[in-house]
């Protein structure tokens, strides 16, 4: 997974409503709206007054990245739930939570991003949710993905779970990696859990250009060139760097889906809350 940087995040907080507004016009539903479906919860039975939550700063590993515990919470915030940042982190940080009257911890080191209801015990990892969050945002944005070729780019985390999601709404999948042999697993893997038949792609430049519906789960940038677009694309691309090339950007933006955080913190808060 790719470390978030301070300037990735630090507008994600004051632009939540310009960010849903413009998510509203490319997929027809709000955040709320596709976490709660990519967690599979009905909105109606989520009792906000026993979600409280707190997000807990560490600084293990590589440290705290300033703004992005301010991002989470904006997030939460917007959605409507009671969220405050712990003035402790780390282990100072998780018993304030507490006895602040937290349900639920957001805290993220360097490995994981977890979310965890001590209520209900659920537990939720950001790049299964945001894998998960953003296959339901691509399909609702795509009209369907019944029946439609789809490449999935990246066969990490965040690719695996959005992977399992989109090819048990339909869609024929190709998966392509860097690595061959994490793609042919990653292939074995769908195919063994949604008995849907996966491809593996070994060229990029060719299934690039075979494919109109791309989903971006690589860690790479620009790879994505103008000549593998065209009026039929549609690109999902959680987290950063984003494999489109800038000088594309406005070509795509329209059918294009792509946040470092946002989707993927609202399916996390709704998985727990469910
Ligand atoms: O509490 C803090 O400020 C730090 N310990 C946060 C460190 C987060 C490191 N991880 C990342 O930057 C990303 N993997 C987070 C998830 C990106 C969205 N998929």
């Amino acid at each position: 997974m790719t470390r978030l940087r301070s300037e990735d995040i630090y507008a994600i907080g004051p632009s939540m409503s310009d960010y849903d507004a413009l998510l509203v016009r490319k997929t027809g539903r709000s955040l709320g709206k596709i976490a709660a479906l990519a967690a599979s919860v009905a909105l109606a039975s989520i009792d906000q007054r026993k979600c409280k939550v707190a997000v807990v700063p560490l600084t293990c590993g590589e440290g705290i990245i300033e703004g992005f515990s301010q991002a989470v919470a904006g997030i939460i915030a917007y959605l409507g739930f009671e969220v405050f940042m712990t003035d402790g982190t780390d282990a100072a940080g998780l018993a304030l939570a507490v006895e602040h009257g937290a349900d639920i911890v957001f805290q993220a080191d360097e490995e994981r991003f977890v979310a965890i209801n001590f209520a209900n015990r659920k537990t939720s990892d950001n790049s299964d949710a945001t894998g998960r969050g953003f296959a339901t945002a691509f399909e609702l944005m795509c009209g369907s993905l019944s029946g439609r070729r789809v490449l999935l780019v990246g066969c990490g985390q965040v690719g695996r779970s959005a992977a399992i999601k989109m090819a048990r709404r339909g869609a024929q999948l190709t998966v392509y990696d860097i690595d061959h042999t994490i793609s042919s697993k990653l292939a074995e893997f769908v195919q063994r859990e949604t008995g849907c038949r996966v491809l593996v792609g070994t060229n990029l430049d060719e299934v690039l250009l075979k494919h109109c519906l791309i989903f971006d789960a690589s860690p790479a940038d620009g790879f994505i060139k103008g000549r593998h677009l065209s009026a039929k694309t549609f690109i999902a691309a959680p987290g950063i760097p984003l494999g489109l090339v800038p000088g594309c950007w406005a070509q795509v933006e329209e059918r294009t889906l792509h946040d470092p955080l946002q989707i993927g913190v609202a399916t996390m808060l709704y998985d727990v809350c469910g």
